[in-house]
């Protein structure tokens, strides 16, 4: 497969001081995680995410919210990592400066072994109060649907970035600076159609970032990137990181 990438592209990657992924729902799709936007097989061809990912819906309905999170977070918890999770963790290896921002929830990336991961919609095996926003590690048993806040009785709701809500500082200003200040910046995975982080890989293209987009259907980014691959990123990274890098680590294959 390594035919598939040009040499301009395996030159700049190793040559590469910073590089920056952000990456979307479609990179944990090999792992067995439903993506939002895929069509039959997407959580929204199922449930419309005004009814279920805002703070409204929870208000209206908090023991349906409650009840999906539950779900996915059930889901989530099953799921390992796949080969396109540990090839980005080999990547930051070869690399100086790495920023992995992800849209997703399910923690995956870290159980691969990344490091530098910038959350920027939260984590759904993280809780908080829906009253303060503070964090909630634990909470004595109950059959209630949320459990209330240990502190102030509030409802419990899960660390997760709603529709309308804006996003965490800290990810927010990491994943800003990476585009701005990287050499390479990849999209993998994500339909680049929520914003802010939709807005990155334009910032990182106007930067003067070579921008590579993986994904084996066009997105609204896919006429601008300086590279696309129509390909799952469980089968195209490791073989881009193989080509560009040597060998990736075979025991996380
Ligand atoms: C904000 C967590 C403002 C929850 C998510 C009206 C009111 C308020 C805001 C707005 C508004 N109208 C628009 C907005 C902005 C809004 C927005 O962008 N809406 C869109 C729909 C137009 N954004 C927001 O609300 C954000 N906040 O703007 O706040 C503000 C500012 C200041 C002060 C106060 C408020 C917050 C957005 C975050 C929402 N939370 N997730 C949960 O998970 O339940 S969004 C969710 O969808 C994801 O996190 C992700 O960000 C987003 C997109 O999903 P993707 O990851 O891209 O997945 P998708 O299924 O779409 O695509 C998968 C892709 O993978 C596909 O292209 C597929 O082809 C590809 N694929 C499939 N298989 C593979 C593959 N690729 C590679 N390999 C494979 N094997």
């Amino acid at each position: 497969m390594s035919q598939l990438f040009p040499s301009a592209l395996l030159e700049t990657l190793r040559k590469a001081r910073s590089i920056a992924v952000l990456t979307g729902a479609g990179i944990s799709a090999e792992s067995g995680v439903p993506t939002f936007r895929d069509a039959q097989t997407g959580l929204w061809a199922k449930f419309k995410p005004e009814e279920l990912a805002t703070a409204e819906a929870f208000l209206r309905n908090p023991k349906m919210v409650w009840e999906w999170y539950r779900y996915r977070f059930d889901m989530v918890r099953t799921v390992q990592p796949n080969p396109g999770h540990y090839a980005l963790a080999e990547m930051e290896r070869r690399v100086s400066e790495f920023t992995l921002v992800t849209q997703n929830i399910d923690g995956l990336h870290q159980k691969a072994g990344s490091r530098n991961v910038q959350e920027l919609h939260g984590n759904i095996q993280r809780y908080k109060c829906f009253e303060d926003n503070q964090a909630v590690e634990s909470w004595a048993p109950t059959e209630e649907m949320p459990p209330k806040c240990p502190r102030c009785g509030g409802m419990i709701r899960p660390d997760i970035v709603w529709f309308g809500e804006s996003l965490p500082d800290g990810p927010y200003v990491a994943a800003h600076m990476a585009s701005e200040t990287c050499d390479v910046f990849f999209s993998i995975g994500t339909s680049a159609v929520v914003f802010p982080a939709a807005a990155l890989p334009g910032m990182a293209l106007r930067a003067g970032a070579v921008v590579v987009e993986i994904n084996p259907e066009r997105t609204p980014l896919t006429a601008q990137a300086t590279y696309v691959f129509q390909m799952p990123s469980g089968q195209l990274l490791p073989e881009l990181v193989k080509a560009a890098w040597g060998a990736v680590d075979s025991s996380k294959q």
